[in-house]
């Protein structure tokens, strides 16, 4: 009799109908699913990010065995345990006498080149399937790019919606637009508060986990205080009808706000689920569109939603692929200061950044805009080293692969790739902040004051950024009016800002080494 098909399911492919088990049967199958210490330690990723991957994968070997199928399940602290998938894999297809292995590819590069050697690594055949659960093939997307001078995500965003059939009437976009973003600009309204995101239960495999976790990954940087992420399907589910119901109607309105300690606010908080396999995006862009459909959202929150995921998430995986290896050392704006050790204490004056980094240790969590404008803006303006940068992120968010978090590092924000994939970088000063959150009115700095001691940093760090890489973003038709603005004024101002801002540089501390790898 020949031996089973060996099945390997990493730990962000929790989805019982993966492309890898789409065609075979629980009689000939033998699933495998690995905690290994290269996956755990590649980078000294935030507790909650270990606990939620962990708990997640327990939980979905015994959905996956309720089901029916065989899972062979290596655990962290097995003796045996080789440290990788590669090993792992190879330990596997001896125990099982297995006749083939058939997986679906992985997100990140760095295990696709590992997966790639199994092929000639391991004694049976290897088939390796496209991750049906993109909603693009990356061939189609590889079609998209090829031959365009600019890849721009609005473009592919309506292709998707026409290709899905999202929000549209025929081939028209429902209500005549494509985009509602501008009714989605909403600043924090005093005393704004959003409905809680509800923290699911400790069952006992959590705790078991956390136990692991505290033991085996104690020096790594956060908490599990606060966990509340879902780490079951059915979880993740009730977390997915909570905001579809409680939070979707206000998402377009304040999608753009930040307020001090309200960490989710009208946000989904569904990432993590998403990435690991708990949820469908398609589906889940089909139930938003329902709450349209049905009265119950209206059409500018459920558009901006639905274009997060089928435009956003979509666009950046494609852009990854796309763009990878290279995508890893961009540094196109020669940005090469070590990253402060504030990103990890939050300890600055500076109530915005302490505040983003506070909601990253205690949930793991920072939404779209701390993302962007506070943490990515901070890192753009004071010219942080790309690669830094990127591996913070890496490291502190539950929702964090590199297949996601990279591209919206080096392109979205660090301006890293020259502008493939953002039409201008998205620097902003004091000012934007000011707008759009509650954190100056608090704040030791003054956001109205442009230089000198008590001035907002943003403010001089903005006017440096755009004078130390005028050659590289000057001819950006969208940069011509701050240029525009910053040559207007005189010498002697234009040095203040300089000197405020070099003042400023000086005060920061690089983080001690071995923070991140
Ligand atoms: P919501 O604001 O409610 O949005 C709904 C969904 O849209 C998200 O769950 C997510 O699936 C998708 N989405 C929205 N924006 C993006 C985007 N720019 N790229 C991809 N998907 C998007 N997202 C990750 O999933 N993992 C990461 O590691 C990650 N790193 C990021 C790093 C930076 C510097 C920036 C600016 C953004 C990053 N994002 C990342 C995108 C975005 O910030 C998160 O997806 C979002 O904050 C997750 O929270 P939410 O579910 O409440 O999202
Ligand atoms: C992130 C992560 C962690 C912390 N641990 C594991 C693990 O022990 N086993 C596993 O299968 N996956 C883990 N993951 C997720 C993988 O890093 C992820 O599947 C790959 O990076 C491919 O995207
Ligand atoms: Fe942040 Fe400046 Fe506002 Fe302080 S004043 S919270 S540093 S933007």
């Amino acid at each position: 009799m020949p031996g089973p098909v060996l099945v390997p399911i990493l730990g962000d492919q929790l989805t019982p109908d993966i492309s890898s088990l789409a065609d075979r049967k629980p009689s000939d199958t033998v699933i495998l699913m690995m905690e290994v210490a290269e996956e755990t330690t590649y980078v000294r990723h935030h507790k909650a990010k270990i606990a939620l991957i962990l708990s997640a994968m327990r939980h979905f070997a015994e959905e996956l065995r309720a089901a029916g199928w065989a899972v062979d399940y290596v655990r962290l602290d097995d003796a045996e345990n080789t440290g990788s998938f590669t090993g792992e894999v190879a330990r596997a297809v001896a125990r099982h006498g297995a006749r083939g292995i058939q997986a679906t590819e992985p997100g990140e590069w760095r295990v696709r080149e590992a997966m790639e050697q199994w092929r000639t690594e391991m004694p049976v055949r290897v088939r390796i399937l496209p991750d049906t659960r993109f909603i693009c093939p990356l061939t189609d997307f590889y079609e998209w790019a090829a031959g365009r001078k600019e890849l721009r995500m609005e473009w592919f965003y309506r292709d998707m919606r026409r290709k899905t059939g999202l929000l549209m009437e025929g081939d028209k976009p429902v209500g005549g637009k494509w985009n509602y973003d501008a009714a989605n600009r909403g600043g924090p309204e005093r005393g704004l508060a959003s409905p809680q995101v509800p923290p699911f239960k400790l069952d006992a495999i959590t705790r078991e986990v956390f136990a692991l976790v505290e033991q085996r990954f104690a020096g790594h940087f956060g908490s599990l205080e606060k966990f509340g992420w879902p780490v079951t399907r059915q979880d993740a589910e009730t977390a997915r009808d909570v905001f579809l119901k409680e939070r979707l109607p206000l998402f377009g309105k304040y999608q753009d706000a930040m307020v001090a300690g309200e960490d989710f606010l009208f946000h989904a908080a569904l990432s993590p689920a998403i990435n690991i396999g708990l949820l469908d995006p398609l589906d889940l862009c089909r139930r938003a569109e329902t709450e349209w459909r049905e009265g119950r959202a209206p059409l500018e929150a459920v558009e901006g939603f639905i274009r997060q995921i089928i435009g956003w998430r979509e666009y950046i995986r494609g852009m990854y692929w796309l763009e990878m290896p290279g995508l890893a050392d961009a540094n196109g704006l020669n940005a090469e200061r070590a990253l402060p050790d504030l990103y990890w204490t939050g300890e600055t004056p500076m109530r915005c950044l302490s505040d983003c980094v506070r909601t990253t240790r205690d949930n793991a969590y920072a939404h779209h805009i701390q993302r962007l404008m506070v943490l990515g803006n901070f890192a753009l303006l004071a010219g942080l080293r790309p690669q830094d940068v990127a591996d913070w992120f890496l490291v502190v968010y539950a929702d964090a692969f590199e297949w996601v978090e990279r591209p919206n590092v080096a392109g979205m924000v660090l301006h890293a790739d020259k502008g493939r994939l953002a039409s201008k970088p998205y620097a902003a000063s004091g000012a934007y902040i000011d707008r759009m959150s509650d954190y100056c009115g608090g704040c030791t700095y003054n956001v109205k004051a442009k230089t000198g001691p008590d001035a907002c940093p943003f403010n001089a760090l903005y006017w440096h950024f755009l004078d130390r890489n005028e050659k590289a973003l000057s001819g950006y038709h969208r940069l011509a009016q701050p240029y525009a603005t910053w040559r207007r004024l005189s010498a002697d101002k234009r040095a203040t800002y300089l000197e405020s801002a070099e003042t400023f540089l000086k005060t920061l501390t690089p983080a001690k080494p071995g923070w991140a790898r």
